[in-house]
């Protein structure tokens, strides 16, 4: 974003939005001309082709709690819940317009640095950026902190969470030392989350409110090596030009295809824990998201936080013990040592996406020994970094890899042999650009360790 480009913009405008954009991208720092190098400004629009939508639409007016629990939450069935927003005051309130007036002066996320530290833009440049840039892959705001902020915990008064989702068990730990779990999610054309597990064996709810986003969903048995390939960089735009082609390649295997949906205006998707996604904003978006735990997927969630989080764990199965003896039984009857057998228990961890425009940290949903002890002492270490994680943190596969590795690598190499269609792909070229790698692509960056659980 040179400023003779953009004479819109102010000095200060222009200061403020670059400080941002190259601490969250470091690695563009020194390479201006790379923000826009695929012109993707001009070819989104073309980039991909049309989604088909096969994501099934359900009337939330007709449809009670207990269906919901029976006929999705419990088997883990992705579905996109309509009429369930035609309340929300957000429905009016929440145009990029009237928020930036609101919020002008409030800092929100937009990115995190090398140090995992989170960076921070203010709404009346982030509006000016969301305006203007012509970025290939923008600056995604992605706040997990409004709840607790003076100003912007007014965002709570526009929405309220749905009947479905209000057992919320991590609510007994208390606000403070739960983990993150709610985000108000706003950003431009091109924006979005790379392929990624939730955190923790969270099922998440996102609320669209305005604009629309295209959503990919992998079941939960995909392997990672299959998604979590190496690219150019973990910005959702390259996952989604590199990886998305080749779901349709005749050696994609028949039960890792994907689920594809456009989200609209009011649209409300379930996301069962487990379950692999990713997301890119089509137009202009403003969304909520929250990320819960109920008695639905307490067994799977339970299994991933008490190897995961050690500490917070213990304080759950306090709180469980006091107020869901039904639950506490459960935890104290899992065998810990013991890898589940379906991905989709053991899936994912973390917290959540992007908070710039790529969910890096994305993780594999695998349990092991050497992981468990590996989560343990790093728990230990990185208490301090752990209090700033974001949604994107996400569980990697830890001291897993290796194991897993010499199977998956003969099925991955298996793959490939037989592939004819994906040489398109980054990996298959063997290209990467090293300076990029930071933000996760690589399968284990330091980055992505900092946010493992
Ligand atoms: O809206 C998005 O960009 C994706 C959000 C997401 O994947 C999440 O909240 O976990
Ligand atoms: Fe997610």
């Amino acid at each position: 974003m040179e400023s003779h480009e953009f004479p819109e913009l102010t000095k200060r405008s222009l200061k403020r939005i670059n400080r941002a954009r190259y601490k969250a991208r470091e690695e563009l720092k020194d390479q201006r001309k790379d923000w826009v190098k695929n012109n993707y400004y001009e070819t989104f629009d073309k980039l991909l082709p049309p989604v088909i939508d096969t994501l099934p639409r359900v009337d939330a007016r007709n449809l009670s709690c207990e269906e919901f629990r029976n006929k999705y939450e419990l088997p883990r069935i992705p579905i996109v819940l309509t009429h369930l927003m035609d309340d929300w005051p957000a429905m009016n309130k929440w145009t990029m317009k009237k928020l930036a007036k609101k919020y002008r002066n409030q800092s929100f996320k937009v990115g995190e640095d090398n140090k995992g530290n989170s960076v921070k833009l203010k709404m009346k440049y982030y509006k000016e950026y969301i305006e203007y840039n012509k970025d290939d892959s923008p600056l995604y705001v992605f706040d997990g902190n409004y709840g607790d902020h003076r100003k912007k915990c007014q965002f709570l008064k526009d929405y309220k969470v749905p009947a479905y989702f209000s057992e919320d068990l991590f609510h007994l730990v208390g606000e403070r030392r739960r983990p993150p779990y709610r985000w108000v999610v706003f950003g431009p054309k091109r924006s979005g989350t790379s392929v990624h597990i939730d955190p923790l064996g969270t099922h998440a709810w996102n609320a669209l409110v305005s604009g629309y986003k295209r959503w990919i969903l992998f079941p939960t048995h995909t392997p990672r090596w299959l998604l979590k390939q190496k690219l150019p960089d973990s910005e959702a735009v390259t996952w989604f030009k590199f990886v998305h082609p080749q779901t349709d390649d005749k050696n994609w295997p028949d039960d890792c295809k994907p689920i594809e949906c456009l989200q609209g205006p009011g649209e409300m998707m379930f996301v069962p824990g487990g379950w692999w996604h990713a997301v890119l904003n089509v137009s202009d978006t403003v969304a909520v998201t929250q990320n819960y735990v109920s008695s639905a997927n307490f067994g799977a969630s339970w299994h991933k936080t008490a190897r995961g989080r050690p500490k917070l764990s213990k304080k759950w199965l306090a709180q469980l013990r006091e107020h869901r003896p039904d639950l506490a039984k459960i935890a104290d009857e899992t065998d810990l040592s013991v890898k589940l057998a379906e991905q989709s228990d053991s899936s994912s961890n973390g917290s959540t996406s992007s908070s710039s425009s790529s969910s890096s940290s994305s993780c594999s949903t695998c349990f092991s020994e050497s992981e468990d002890s590996r989560e343990r002492s790093r728990s230990r270490k990185k208490s301090e970094s752990r209090k700033k994680r974001g949604k994107r943190d996400m569980e990697t596969e830890g001291g897993r890899k290796k194991r897993y590795r010499s199977k998956t690598e003969r099925d991955r190499d298996s793959y490939r042999n037989n592939s004819s269609s994906h040489s398109d792909s980054w990996d298959e070229r063997g290209t990467t650009n090293g300076k990029s790698s930071r933000r996760g692509s690589s399968e284990h960056s330091n980055k992505d360790r900092r946010r493992e659980h």
